[in-house]
């Protein structure tokens, strides 16, 4: 059964944080195994990687040759490629949007001061696939990577029982990446993250994955860069009242849940009945769909369904939860939305399903997870540069701020500092 809370109760907000932080307890759990095979790839290179990926994929293929790969994208349903086709440019066309401007400012003294975007030059994208492939993932990652002009990219999945899933390639195919290795898991982080023989280290792993995944990002998270967050198991949060469709609102849960085990759905009403709907209707669906022990798993050991008294304590309870995906589904939702200020993706009104912006709308599906959108945000143009200061002084610059400066590195007891103005203050 799905816990059922109600915000009356005095308990009501240390039970909310007891389920809440058990997504992070998993994450946290599985660093210690994590840690080892990091360490083992990093000494071992190719051949710790074999071993992994012969027991835990049981596969012996790192790295598929460009035949093998056509070979196996000619078997896709060519519908399948058209629907790929189309949210590749539908992904494309936002992303485009999100670019930033350069900054080029000349102050009075006619010192120039730029700031200007400059793409990272080799990214690895990590599409999650043991125990489903994510053809859509490879888009989400690699669209807005190739918008910003990222020169190298690189892609690791590992394929199911050593064969990799033919929309996953087609994917890869349609966005150009050139590099593509069949492995997964933390191995493969490390394997990107530090480099081996076969495999050049990349700059920055982006993508979303297990929790085994997100342990072995967090780990190498300094030697290479990740997102600005960690994306783990799956979270959708949805606020619904008395005229919300039950059937659609438990289909959206479920929707979610069938993710992963870890999954966490939340659904937020101030109607009651509502609530008990969407309970029957929860029990109702899981018998018809194909992953229901996995939807089942998560939503009996991490769903909850509240029931709250106004809208004030639901806004407060969300930017709480800070939820991956938040369906706003209420009558009042665009009056009330302003209010939340932590979520990685908003759905809007009853037409505007996750499972949409999963696939082809055009906005992204990698998320922050884990109450990380309380600081970041879900993967954009953006996470693919990097930001250069350029500095131009005016012999009038340094002579009018020079003198300032001498103060200051004095004052910090940098006297080189202060040496390196005043020489060329003093040299007119
Ligand atoms: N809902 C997942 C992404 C996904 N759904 C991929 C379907 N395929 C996390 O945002
Ligand atoms: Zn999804």
């Amino acid at each position: 059964m799905i816990k059922i809370l109600d915000s009356k109760n005095k308990n009501f907000d240390k039970t909310l944080d007891i389920l809440l932080s058990k997504r992070k307890d998993k994450v946290q759990l599985s660093s210690v195994s994590v840690i080892k095979i990091i360490k083992d790839v990093k000494k071992n290179g190719d051949k710790a990687i074999l071993k992994y990926e012969k027991r835990f994929n049981k596969n012996s293929v790192i790295a598929p040759s460009i035949k093998q790969i056509n070979r196996t994208i000619q078997s896709l349903d060519p519908k399948v490629k058209k629907a790929i086709d189309l949210a590749y440019d539908r992904i494309y066309k936002f992303h485009s949007l999100q670019k930033f401007k350069n900054i080029s400012y000349t102050d009075k003294l006619k010192n120039k001061l730029e700031y200007k975007y400059v793409p990272i030059e080799s990214v690895a994208i990590y599409v999650p696939g043991s125990t489903a492939s994510y053809p859509s993932s490879v888009l989400m990652n690699a669209v807005p990577a190739i918008v910003a002009g990222v020169k190298r990219l690189v892609m690791v999945n590992p394929g199911q029982k050593g064969k990799q899933n033919p929309a996953v390639l087609y994917a890869a195919k349609k966005c150009k990446i050139k590099e593509i290795y069949s492995i997964g898991g933390p191995s493969a982080i490390a394997a990107v993250a530090y480099g081996t023989k076969k495999i050049k280290k990349v700059d920055k792993i982006v993508g979303p994955g297990n929790s085994y995944v997100a342990a072995a990002k967090k780990e190498v998270f300094g030697d290479v860069g990740i997102e600005g967050m960690i994306a783990g198991p799956s979270e959708v949060t949805i606020v619904c009242d008395k005229f919300s469709n039950p059937e659609w609102i438990a289909s959206d849960l479920i929707g979610q849940a069938e993710h992963d085990n870890l999954a966490q759905c939340i659904l937020i009403s101030k109607d009651k009945s509502i609530i008990k709907k969407v309970n029957d209707q929860i029990i109702h669906q899981l018998k018809e769909l194909p992953r229901a022990t996995i939807a089942k798993n998560s939503l009996f050991n991490n769903g909850i369904l509240i029931h709250m008294q106004s809208d004030q304590k639901i806004i407060n309870t969300v930017n709480k939860i800070a939820p991956e995906h938040l369906e706003f589904n209420t009558k009042n939702c665009k009056k009330v939305v302003g209010k939340i200020k932590n979520a990685g993706s908003i759905c809007l009104g009853k037409y505007a399903v996750m499972a949409m912006t999963d696939y082809n709308v055009g906005s992204n599906h990698v998320l922050p997870t884990n109450s990380s959108a309380r600081y970041s945000s879900g993967v954009s143009v953006n996470e693919f540069y990097k930001r250069i200061s350029y500095i131009n002084l005016s012999k009038k610059g340094i002579e009018t701020l020079g003198p300032s400066v001498i103060t200051l590195a004095n004052y910090e007891g940098l006297a080189g500092h202060a040496k390196s103005v005043e020489k060329r203050i003093r040299r007119k």
